[in-house]
């Protein structure tokens, strides 16, 4: 599908509270802020219109919106977060997604992150972690399936998401870190393989034509160069300390 549009969700000033495991240091508002600014500059700089939702002071995870829903052509599931503490972000999306597609809901005993999802063409790549659940799985799956959608469960290793190690590239192409390059379900792909040194950056970020790659990757940036899709490099320092990246700051549509 072509993205015309990406809501995004500005960071709150408590940003710094949300989940993390990395061990980074102190993320700093200011740059944040900043680094969120130049990401909605490049998503307009690429012709999609943005729309920037206020902070959620009660939910310092609230601008990683990327969670909170799942979104095809024809529906936005409203996912269920199996972090409970980003339970609640959820309900805060649902208006405006409410104004471009129909509604379905993750419900208990499910849990789903929009993280864990990859969406490649009509097939969804779902990822088992701790917060993303097999109920949660299966009542994607089931909602899509009507729309022509297949639709498979992958154990997550390592990073916290699916989307930390598996995303689209275009061409029939995957970006994979090296964990999943021989993995039998992506066997149709031809894969591009992230080193280990550099897997924060399988978290690359296709939109339309062009691919968004955090700064810093010298090697991954080479090979993507010579993929030969245009790339904007983002600098991502403040997300990562926070365990995100480029995918999980916006919702597309
Ligand atoms: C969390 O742990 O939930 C947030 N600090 C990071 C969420 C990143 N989201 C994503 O990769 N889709």
């Amino acid at each position: 599908m072509t993205i015309t549009t990406a809501i995004v969700r500005q960071p709150s000033p408590n940003f710094a509270e949300g989940l993390t495991t990395a061990d980074l240091g102190q993320p700093d508002y200011a740059v944040m802020r900043r680094q969120h600014q130049a990401y909605v500059a490049a998503l307009q700089q690429l012709g999609l219109e943005v729309i920037v939702l206020d902070p959620l002071v009660d939910f310092p995870d609230g601008h990683f919106v990327e969670d909170t829903a799942v979104i095809t052509p024809e529906l936005a599931v409203i996912t269920r977060p199996g972090a409970p503490s980003r339970r609640g972000e959820t309900a805060a999306i649902q208006p405006i997604l409410s104004q471009y597609r129909p509604l379905a809901r993750i419900e208990p005993p499910g849990f789903l992150e929009g993280g864990d999802v990859l969406l490649v063409e009509k097939h969804l790549f779902i990822g088992l972690s701790e917060r993303t659940n097999e109920a949660g799985a299966a009542q994607l799956g089931r909602f899509l399936e009507p729309y022509g959608y297949s639709w498979s469960t992958e154990a997550v290793g390592e990073g916290l998401h699916l989307k930390s190690s598996l995303n689209y590239a275009g061409d029939n192409t995957l970006l994979v870190t090296a964990d999943l390059a021989d993995n039998a379900l992506l066997a149709a792909y031809d894969k591009i393989v992230v080193e280990t040194a550099e897997s924060y950056a399988a978290n690359t970020l296709l939109i339309n034509d062009t691919l968004l790659m955090p700064k810093g990757f010298p090697e991954l940036r080479g090979k993507l160069e010579r993929f030969g899709r245009p790339i904007i490099e983002l600098n991502t320092s403040e997300s990562q300390k926070m365990d995100g990246g480029l995918t999980c700051l916006s919702l597309r549509l």
